[in-house]
């Protein structure tokens, strides 16, 4: 199978908080349509993508929770972008809101390929809290509405390459890269929804665009892998989210890159084989790393 083909992210802008599920399937086709038209096999969409990033509000009953979550997947609402896939082969990673048939909670990625769930991840690094904080201009309650992922990093075959992904705060996380890596990952895709003002530090506020691209410049190149990364972007029920989504060569070069904080699509020519230009070399796991030397990262959390 062809190693070089096109790749893209579809960043969404604002999703609203009375926006139904159909509208933002809606615009996703539209821009997996133009994803096509440019030549792409894969379009990357973010995080959470069908519904707005509703853990910015306390919610504190399982009815007020429970709209949030899709309960299968495909559903009514998604299965026209199933469709378009499969009918344009454009294959497509897609984040949501996951509730199992036992009543768990994820914050969960898939990857599908001719209509057919592939690849799946569930978020491990779940940041934020878990109890209403209003002192925060919004909050982050991703600790209260979904249980930490359950599948590892798990890598898998797709459109002619080994494929993984992870989920926003993961990728500041050198872990999640390297498990990937180890795993074998020639591409990664990942969404995020990323708000620009960070309540506990805001004397970082101007440094998310630049921390968004330190982590994924340095996941791809210490891992020598490319990077497909899409945005929930704009101003969201107040709250302004980050755009930036790019495409990163296992370089850690930029190679196409968000110039807007709407629906927007960007695209880039990869070839899997440049993996081999890191792999081989510089980062070149079997003959330079010294795991025995690491004890210290796999060892138990200790409170502080
Ligand atoms: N969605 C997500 O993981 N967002 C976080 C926001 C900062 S932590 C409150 C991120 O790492 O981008």
């Amino acid at each position: 199978m062809e190693r070089r083909f096109v790749v893209a992210a579809a960043q969404l802008g604002p999703v609203g908080r009375e926006e139904p599920r159909e509208s933002a399937v809606a615009r996703m086709c539209a821009m997996m349509r133009q994803a096509r038209a440019r030549g792409a096999r894969i379009v990357t969409f973010p995080e959470l993508a069908l519904t707005t990033f509703f853990p910015r509000w306390y919610l504190d009953t399982p009815e007020a929770v429970a709209p949030w979550f899709e309960t299968a997947m495909p559903n009514a609402a998604v299965r026209p972008l199933f469709e378009l896939s499969a009918e344009l082969g454009v294959a497509f990673h897609l984040g949501y809101a996951e509730r199992t048939p036992e009543g768990r909670h994820f914050n969960t990625a898939i990857f599908v390929e001719a209509g057919r769930i592939v690849g799946k991840y569930r978020k491990i690094h779940l940041p934020g809290h878990r109890e209403n904080e209003p002192w925060r201009a919004f909050q982050h309650l991703e600790k209260r509405y979904f249980e930490k992922g359950d599948l590892g990093f798990p890598v898998f075959d797709g459109v002619g390459g080994r494929l993984g992904m992870c989920i926003c705060n993961d990728r500041r996380w050198p872990e999640t890269w390297r498990m990937l890596g180890l795993g074998g990952a020639e591409l990664v895709m990942l969404g995020y929804n990323t708000p620009l003002h960070y309540p506990p530090a805001p004397e970082h506020d101007h440094l998310q665009y630049f921390h968004n691209d330190l982590s994924l410049q340095a996941g791809a190149y210490q891992n020598g892998l490319w990077v497909v990364a899409a945005a929930k972007a704009g101003l969201e029920e107040g709250c302004e989210l980050i755009g930036g989504s790019a495409i990163v060569a296992p370089t850690g070069e930029v190679v196409a890159r968000a110039a807007t904080v709407g629906d927007e699509v960007i695209t880039a020519e990869i070839d899997l084989d440049r993996c081999a230009e890191i792999r081989r070399n510089i980062f070149n796991f079997a003959l330079h790393r010294q795991p025995q030397d690491y004890g210290l990262i796999t060892a138990p959390v200790t409170p502080d």
